[in-house]
């Protein structure tokens, strides 16, 4: 009888190693829930999310040289948007990606910053891009 007891304890206990090992093997990783960039206050607005409820960080790639984070955010709650701020000067295309305190790595985000350039010539190239069916008004408002 007590060799019984004992085998099934031994199989209960290879049972349970054997799931929680499958457990921690089953990592999601966080996907990027939104991101983007405003030019206002020069930054980079990111919210990953992670069903497991890890903690995650973002990683910056100013330069655009896919897989080399330029910079990583610090861990922060599944969810939480994560701003980082300032973007280098010069920097208009680049790309974010999350990565949970487990090491699981989402898809690269590709991100594109709009410069404005806020001189009369873009005002108004702008402005006829815009209400291009305006032209006939506008040469004939300008005589030309
Ligand atoms: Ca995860
Ligand atoms: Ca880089």
């Amino acid at each position: 009888m007590k060799k019984k007891i004992f085998g099934i304890g031994i199989v209960l206990m290879l049972f349970m190693t054997t799931t929680l090992s499958f457990a921690s093997m089953n990592n999601n990783p966080p996907v990027i829930e939104e991101a983007h960039y405003d030019a206002t206050s020069n930054t980079v607005w990111c919210t990953p999310i992670d069903e497991d409820g890890d903690q995650c960080r973002v990683g910056v790639d100013w330069d655009s040289d896919t897989g080399s984070v330029d910079f990583w955010s610090q861990y922060r709650d599944s969810g939480e948007e994560h701003s980082i701020y300032p973007v280098p000067a010069g920097c208009h295309e680049f790309s974010v990606i999350v990565q949970d305190d487990n090491g699981a790595e989402s898809e690269w985000f590709a991100i594109k910053s709009k410069t404005k350039q806020f001189s009369f010539e873009s005002i108004l190239i702008d402005f006829l891009e815009k209400h291009s069916n305006w032209f006939p008004i506008l040469r004939y408002l300008l005589e030309i």
